[in-house]
């Protein structure tokens, strides 16, 4: 099998430049390490990290894609402010955490995160070839999704979501939140960490856009599909085991010991960023010191505060910086005695093999985000719990905690609780430690980083379901075959449905009357010979007569109830006979629905009930029209009648009448070389059903069909009646 490339995009590239270049990898590196080198060909694209002098730019990208396989997007020092600290970090990284108040909008970094987005989509583009995959991360490329896809549909593109996603009440604050989500819905398969995220993701697209998802599939306006998937995020378990075993590690172990093992440790580590709970967790820490009565018990505990810098250039974490800091000298002033102060603060990194050792060493991994996308500290905490275990402690509003069940859970919002909280995991015996932590780390250590990145190329490589895939698109073919019948002046029959076929559908009904499109095609189709016409609807006959009464074409109007045959003006019922006892018991239901959904309204037709719901809040009333379809199915089961969840809408109808049967009785005793139907929703699929070897159907629209032909909207459908029938005939 021919190599494909694996284009990466993310902010970042995995490498240091300054003099030199040095690797710094990451944990999404260790994550494709995992993927068959003979299967993809690997190729990163994302930022330096630094400001890069224009007269070294050639060079350091000759050096970055010959030795690293890195392809370098260049920003200036006003770019990376606008983009970098600006839009990304100080507008949407608040958001994305819940924190409104600390987001903050300049249109200007907006325009930056814009063009940057931009320029990591034409590296891709530049690159990538029919059939690539394309995997981009994070929220800093929030928009290159659709315009990669844009430019070439044929890419798989993926984008994971490190962060969370927020509910919608709190997105909708980010000003602007649709470009955002339409940007997102460019890709194939979007991932995010847990479900909760991406079911925030799915109403977010409904409220913001009005598109209707199933739990794991979104069709935008256009028809493109997105997938949706949970993919919790792991870390480098190699890596980890292959340090715990290593002489260095063992040594680096033995001089913590000397120097801490007489004291339980309380080991804390992250980024300094305002998400992690810091304040937080020093509130329950003072609260917890203040509680112990012996200074001698008190002094017999360290805490130990790993704060790697962070963001320095944004307002807030300057603050937080020097809020943690002057708060932790006041407890340290407080408790300090001649050998030791309670907590020590490093504010800078360590080296992977100490923090491997400072987790074995640590007795309690307090992990306490208000919030956090996964949290990675808390799995390597664990992971490094191998053979004399600790207790790990972590916020319940960690994606992590979802996995790491026997961890204790905490509140950080609840100082009393941590406080609590620690008490009780200084008190757990190393059996109950032991038991704790066995199958949390089986489980961190089995679903690895590695695994994780397999899985979403998996599933982003996964072809799309049958129910999704268009039906045979191979439309140029019936072209052709509609051409020569009208050259041989073969007689055709066209049954056409109306909204949404030949017509684009309207958010008020009444509002779709035809229009100068519609009008200058129907006109055209009246003149031509050998060619009779048929317009289906579900409307009234009423509305027909009013719309389209003037053409002279037969009508079918209420789904199939009536029908005016050509060159007639009187309309004939077909429902003769056809009981609606129904309606009646049915109606009173609808009413109860009407009444408890506002914004919902109930429409009586002759033949039909429908509970229309477009208006009313789109969860609500989704969730109320599903009870409704499934209690009409249990309570109307043994009746003639039809119940259909269409387009915002709950339709009841007489079993007996369907557009299916109606074009049977208009084709009853007559011939025709040739018959075309076309429908766009469900209630067309009845006449798809017809199977006679002349018959042929389009359908319009994305959504499953059982039709043999398919176009993607009104116009496009115009336009192909216009150019087969019409243009060039005669
Ligand atoms: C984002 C999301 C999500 C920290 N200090 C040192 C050090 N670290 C390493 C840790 C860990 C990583 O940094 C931090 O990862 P987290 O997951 O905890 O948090 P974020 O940086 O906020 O990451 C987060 C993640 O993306 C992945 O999707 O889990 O929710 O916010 O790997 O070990 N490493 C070394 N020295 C340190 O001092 N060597």
């Amino acid at each position: 099998m021919p190599k494909r490339n694996l284009l990466i995009l993310s902010n970042r590239l995995p490498v240091t430049v300054s003099e030199t270049i040095t690797k710094s990898p990451g944990g999404l590196v260790a994550a494709l390490e995992g993927l068959s080198s003979e299967q993809f060909d690997l190729k990163w694209i994302g930022w330096p990290g630094s400001v890069i002098p224009d007269e070294r730019k050639e060079e350091v990208e000759r050096l970055l894609v010959e030795e690293h396989g890195c392809i370098p997007v260049f920003l200036s020092e006003e770019e990376a402010a606008g983009y970098y600290l600006g839009f990304c970090n100080s507008s949407l990284w608040p958001i994305l955490h819940y924190m409104p108040s600390y987001m903050r909008y300049d249109p200007a970094w907006w325009e930056q995160y814009r063009q940057i987005n931009q320029r990591f989509a034409e590296k891709a583009l530049e690159l990538a070839e029919p059939g690539d995959l394309v995997w981009v991360h994070d929220y800093q490329l929030m928009l290159v999704p659709q315009m990669v896809h844009d430019e070439m549909p044929e890419l798989k593109i993926g984008f994971f979501l490190h962060t969370p996603f927020p509910s919608y009440e709190t997105f909708r604050c980010q000003p602007k939140r649709n470009e955002l989500v339409t940007g997102l819905l460019g890709a194939d398969l979007i991932g995010f960490h847990t479900f909760g995220y991406m079911r925030h993701f799915r109403s977010t697209v409904l409220r913001l856009l009005g598109i209707e998802s199933e739990i794991t599939l979104i069709r935008n306006e256009k028809g493109h599909v997105t997938r949706l998937g949970v993919f919790p995020i792991g870390i480098n378990a190699k890596k980890f085991e292959e340090t715990l075993n290593s002489r260095e590690f063992k040594q680096r172990l033995a001089e913590m010991r000397a120097t801490d093992g007489d004291k339980r440790v309380v080991l804390s580590v992250e980024r300094l960023d305002y998400t992690k709970g810091i304040l937080h967790r020093i509130e329950a820490i003072e609260r917890f010191l203040a509680e112990i009565d012996d200074p001698e018990e008190r002094e017999a505990i360290k805490f130990i505060f790993v704060s790697v810098p962070s963001r320095e250039g944004i307002e807030q974490y300057q603050e937080l910086r020097a809020e943690v800091e002057a708060r932790i000298g006041r407890i340290n002033g407080t408790y300090a005695t001649l050998r030791s102060s309670p907590i020590r603060f490093i504010h800078g990194s360590v080296e992977f093999v100490d923090l491997c050792a400072l987790y074995t060493l640590s007795d309690v991994g307090l992990v306490t985000p208000l919030i956090d996308g996964m949290n990675l500290v808390a799995k390597e905490y664990i992971a490094c719990q191998r053979d004399n275990p600790g207790v790990l402690i972590l916020s319940e509003f960690a994606g992590a905690a979802g996995e790491l069940f026997n961890a204790i859970l905490i509140n950080p919002y609840d100082a009393e609780g941590v406080a609590n909280a620690l008490r009780e995991a200084l008190a757990l015996s190393p059996e109950e430690k032991a038991i704790r932590n066995r199958p949390m780390r089986a489980r961190v250590m089995k679903y690895d980083a590695q695994k994780w990145a397999r899985w979403f190329i998996e599933q982003l490589l996964r072809g799309r379901d049958e129910a999704t895939a268009p039906a045979r698109s191979q439309i140029d073919e019936l072209a052709d075959e509609l051409r020569s019948a009208v050259r041989a002046q073969k007689h055709i029959g066209l049954f056409l449905d109306y909204d949404g076929t030949l017509r684009e559908i309207e958010r008020d009904p009444q509002a779709a009357k035809p229009n100068a499109g519609v009008r200058h095609l129907l006109e055209a189709l009246r003149h031509r010979p050998n060619l009779e016409v048929t317009l289906i609807s579900g409307r009234t006959s009423d509305d027909l007569e009013a719309w389209l009464g003037e053409y002279p074409f037969s009508l079918i109007a209420e789904h199939g109830a009536a029908l005016r045959r050509s060159g007639t003006r009187a309309w004939e019922r077909l429902d003769v006979g056809v009981s609606y006892a129904w309606k009646e018991p049915m109606l009173q239901i609808l009413r109860l629905y009407e009444d408890s959904t506002p914004g919902s309204l109930v429409e009586e037709k002759k033949t039909s009930l429908v509970w229309h719901y477009r208006n009313t809040d789109p969860e609500f009333g989704a969730w109320k029209a599903h009870q409704l379809a499934v209690e009409l199915g249990a309570v109307m089961g043994n009746e003639p009648v039809e119940i259909r969840h269409g387009r915002k809408i709950i339709e009841a109808s007489a079993a007996a009448i369907s557009k299916g049967a109606a074009v049977r009785r208009l084709l009853e005793g007559r011939y025709c070389d040739l018959v075309l139907c076309a429908g766009d929703d469900q209630t067309d699929e009845s006449m798809f059903e017809i199977a006679a070897p002349n018959f042929v159907s389009i359908k319009v629209g994305r959504s499953p069909s059982r039709a043999m032909y398919r176009l993607p909207n009104p116009a496009e459908f115009r336009k192909f009646l216009e150019s087969v029938l019409i243009a060039k005939a005669g």
